[in-house]
């Protein structure tokens, strides 16, 4: 059975989820229901990332400890990703003992093996980022994320012998061209490995910071929150057991926004070859949101919450709105206008029609009891037929792409489709007539199965309004899971389905 291994960012406790974060925990939760229901072993991790002097200050500009700040904080997290139902198989708070434990046993270990040392260091660093600057990647001496000016910091610290692993980084990239995927983001950390990447400072003197990870080796420090937080994604497997280490890793598909690129593209591939662990599959980057044009910021007041969005369109609504209108690896724009069209024209007017048009037909004219097919199939309705296995197929090839908006564009085709076909086959003219019942039964039969399928390949995006679908057409579960279910063989003659209820009420 194929293995998969997804996982987000773990997420600062300094803030609130909003729609950046709910976009990275939505695509990989469609991602982690697609795999799951075809059959794949899944594992699928998120959490959040607790220590650093971020925190630190958030705590004490809250007059609280950093504990009491963790705590609360990621678990409003936690449960705004239950509430959004994101169906992830582990929450991992960088603050759990496992977690501790296991990032001081690789420090111990890499202390031992002589790929950590002691030295002097003097650089600029950004509080924001938690990272070190060279004056190049700065902007106008800024860091480019915050806009802040960087602080020139001396000191004694640890050091990770990054720069040892460098050449065998590149060399991976070249074997494994995908690696790092949109290829822009590959090339930018090409771009990052043309120049020597230095040893990387993975201590802080418990004098500047006392919020984190003791160094197992000298008690006077404490590990910097990058090489804690990256160790998330194997100390949550190894939690759950060796065997699910052994499962899990490498199969991983680690998804970032484009913000965390070189950790993720360049400390943490190193980190593992210090380890003696195989590396990641790929590291799939994600642009960033901008809320109608300007980023997203709490001085601005424009911070879109996914809870409020949940509460004023619905789960299911917000989710499309999100996976339709992106382009994996490129920035977006959060738009009420776009939202309200897009809701309207292939929400309500596509997939919600179809629906309850299929389904009223069916309750008026047979009282919900499923027709048989014609046989054989006349030519429009093998187009039909056709149009859904063409969907099915397009479905398979642009998630295996993380092209989410084209499989759904995909589905949406053959959907509309579907409410063409009801308009050129006319059922409830022919129904006027009794003599053409059997053809009208045969095509609101066509109809159940463009539903069936478009639920079937819809499910991962839209979970909730497919379960809805899925109860409509009184289905059994283990039907709505084949996948290979042929034309016509889910619904026996006499199956009795449901009326309809409006799935995506219009927007005024
Ligand atoms: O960086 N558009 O945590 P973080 C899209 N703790 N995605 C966005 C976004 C936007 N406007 N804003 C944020 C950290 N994100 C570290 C990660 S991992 C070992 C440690 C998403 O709370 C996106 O996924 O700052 C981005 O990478 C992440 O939130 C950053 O979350």
């Amino acid at each position: 059975m194929p293995r998969i291994y997804i996982t987000t960012p773990i997420y600062y406790v300094n803030g609130d989820p909003h729609l950046g974060s709910a976009y990275t925990m939505l695509i990989t939760d469609t991602l982690a229901r697609y795999y799951r229901a075809r059959g794949w072993e899944t594992f699928f991790l998120t959490g959040t990332d607790e220590h650093g002097d971020k925190i630190e200050k958030a705590a004490a500009a809250a007059g609280v400890s950093p504990k009491a700040l963790t705590d609360r904080v990621s678990a409003s997290f936690r449960a705004a990703w239950d509430d959004c139902d994101i169906t992830y198989d582990h929450f991992i708070r960088t603050t759990d003992e496992h977690h501790i434990r296991y990032v001081q046993e690789v420090l111990a270990r890499l202390y031992d093996t002589g790929d950590i040392y002691f030295g002097g260091y003097q650089g600029l660093y950004c509080f924001g980022c938690e990272r070190f600057y060279t004056p190049k990647e700065l902007r106008d001496g800024k860091c480019p994320d915050h806009l802040t000016e960087p602080k020139m910091i001396e000191e004694e610290t640890y050091f990770f012998r990054m720069s040892k692993y460098q050449e065998r980084l590149i060399a991976h990239l070249e074997a494994h061209p995908d690696f790092i995927r949109p290829e822009g983001f590959r090339n930018e950390v090409v771009a990052m490995l043309r120049e020597p990447i230095g040893d990387l400072s993975i201590s802080r003197p418990k004098t500047r910071l006392t919020w984190g990870i003791e160094m197992p080796f000298d008690n006077r420090y404490v590990t910097y929150v990058w090489f804690d937080a990256l160790l998330n994604y194997i100390s949550a497997l190894k939690h759950k057991g060796e065997d699910v280490f052994e499962r899990f890793w490498p199969e991983a598909e680690h998804f970032i926004g484009k913000d965390i690129l070189k950790p993720h593209g360049v400390f943490w591939p190193t980190m593992l070859m210090a380890m003696g662990e195989p590396l990641y599959r790929h590291l799939n980057v994600h642009g960033f949101w901008t809320v109608e044009g300007q980023k997203m910021s709490k001085s601005l007041g424009n911070v879109i919450s996914p809870l409020d969005m949940k509460a004023k369109i619905g789960l299911d609504a917000f989710r499309y709105f999100l996976l339709r209108e992106s382009v994996f690896g490129q920035d977006a724009d959060f738009r009420e206008d776009s939202l309200h069209a897009r809701y309207n024209a292939e929400l309500a007017n596509n997939i919600g029609n179809l629906v309850s048009r299929s389904l009223a037909m069916q309750d008026r004219y047979f009282q919900g009891a499923v027709q048989p097919l014609s046989d054989p199939m006349p030519e429009i309705d093998q187009r039909l037929v056709a149009a859904f296995a063409q969907a099915a197929a397009e479905v398979e090839q642009h998630v295996t792409n993380l092209s989410l908006s084209r499989a759904l564009e995909a589905v949406f085709r053959a959907t509309d489709h579907a409410n063409k076909y009801i308009t050129e086959t006319a059922p409830f003219t022919l129904a006027k007539d009794p003599a053409s019942l059997p053809r009208v039964g045969a095509i609101l039969h066509n109809l159940l199965e463009a539903l069936r399928v478009s639920a079937q390949l819809l499910t991962p995006f839209l979970p909730d309004t497919c379960e809805k679908i899925f109860a409509a057409l009184v289905l059994p579960d283990e039907r709505k899971r084949v996948y290979d279910l042929p034309w016509g063989r889910a619904f026996a003659p006499g199956h009795q389905v449901q009326k309809p209820q409006a799935l995506f009420p219009r927007l005024p």
